[in-house]
């Protein structure tokens, strides 16, 4: 619903006129929105996780800004959100409430306009620099999907959650295979092209929000699938497959194919623990291996 381009400020106060003076003098430079209550806030901010800053007004009916800040801190999707309070409440103690309970600034009422919108710059940069690196170092620099940190911060938090359900999770390991004499033979640069393309199939297989697809090492790619059983990742896995083996990517020195072709290792249970989501992940390495020892381009379950 934003335009990327112009950062989003959501001003939440009960009383129309500050919120007015608020938003006329940041609106040349930034999209405003207005809601005039804390629980209007929370709900508008679970709708729109994406927003750039928060000017929070603290005393408010029904849920005041301390607790609306609480809240958001506390929720993951959320938290990354900066939020500053515009308050009248002036005295140092709360200040440092609301500090502590992780806004970034806090303004006292009445305030200058323009030291209001040099701060409110200044944390949005930051919050953008934040927002780049946090994304940079969850993903793979070569082939753009999901990297190793990105996959085991998913697998534990899909064990978690997925704890408290009956609902089965499945991994998939996936390697390609003969890439040794595929690098060696067509050269390291060939390797790397072979690597973006095969990543690039694998995510048009992976498409249901909630599955994570993510370069697990050098060859080796892993697949989370929350809510799913074993016949829904055998389907999956054998549409990986086919996807590598569609791109026809030229192997002359693959034993099993005149192209490019993928092994897979699939398993698939109800898990109680993170240690047990865990070992489902070991379970899908010895599928992956007893693949490559049945003859490789298959998948084992
Ligand atoms: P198998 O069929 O049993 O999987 O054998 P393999 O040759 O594919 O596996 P092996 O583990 O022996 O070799 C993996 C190769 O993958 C060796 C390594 O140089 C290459 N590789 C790993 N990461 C990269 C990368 O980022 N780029 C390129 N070009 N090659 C890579
Ligand atoms: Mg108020
Ligand atoms: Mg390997
Ligand atoms: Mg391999």
């Amino acid at each position: 619903m934003f335009d990327e381009n112009k950062p989003s400020v959501l001003i939440v106060d009960d009383e129309p006129t500050n919120a007015k003076i608020l938003a006329n003098g940041l609106k040349d430079d930034y999209q405003i929105m207005i809601v005039n209550s804390g629980k209007k806030a929370l709900e508008f901010v679970k709708a729109n996780p994406k927003l750039d800053i928060i000017l929070l007004d603290i005393m408010m009916p029904d849920v005041d800004g301390y607790e609306v800040c609480s809240r958001l801190k506390s929720d993951e999707a959320t938290a990354a959100i900066p939020i500053v309070f515009v308050s009248a409440l002036n005295q140092a103690t709360d200040e440092e409430k609301g500090l502590n309970l992780g806004a970034v600034d806090y303004i006292s009422k009445p305030f200058h306009l323009a030291i209001v919108k040099a701060r409110v710059k200044n944390h949005i940069s930051l919050k953008r620099k934040n927002d780049l690196l946090a994304e940079m170092s969850h993903l793979d620099v070569l082939t753009h999907i999901a990297n190793r940190r990105q996959f085991d911060e998913t697998l534990v938090r899909e064990s978690l959650r997925l704890m408290r359900s009956s609902a089965p999770l499945s991994l998939i390991m996936l390697d390609i295979d003969f890439f040794k004499q595929f690098n060696d033979f067509y050269g390291h640069g060939l390797g790397d092209l072979c690597l973006e393309k095969v990543a690039k199939a694998f995510n048009s297989v992976i498409k249901r929000p909630g599955d994570l697809l993510a370069r697990y090492g050098g060859e080796e790619f892993a697949v989370i699938l929350p809510e799913t059983d074993k016949a829904g990742a055998e389907v999956v896995a054998q549409g990986l497959i086919e996807s590598v083996a569609a791109l026809q990517i030229k192997h002359e020195r693959s034993e099993v194919a005149s192209y490019v072709t993928v092994s897979a290792g699939v398993s698939s249970d109800t898990i109680e623990s993170v240690d047990e989501a865990l070992e489902l992940l070991k379970r899908a390495d010895v599928a992956l291996y007893q693949a490559k020892k049945q003859g490789k381009n298959r998948f084992v379950t």
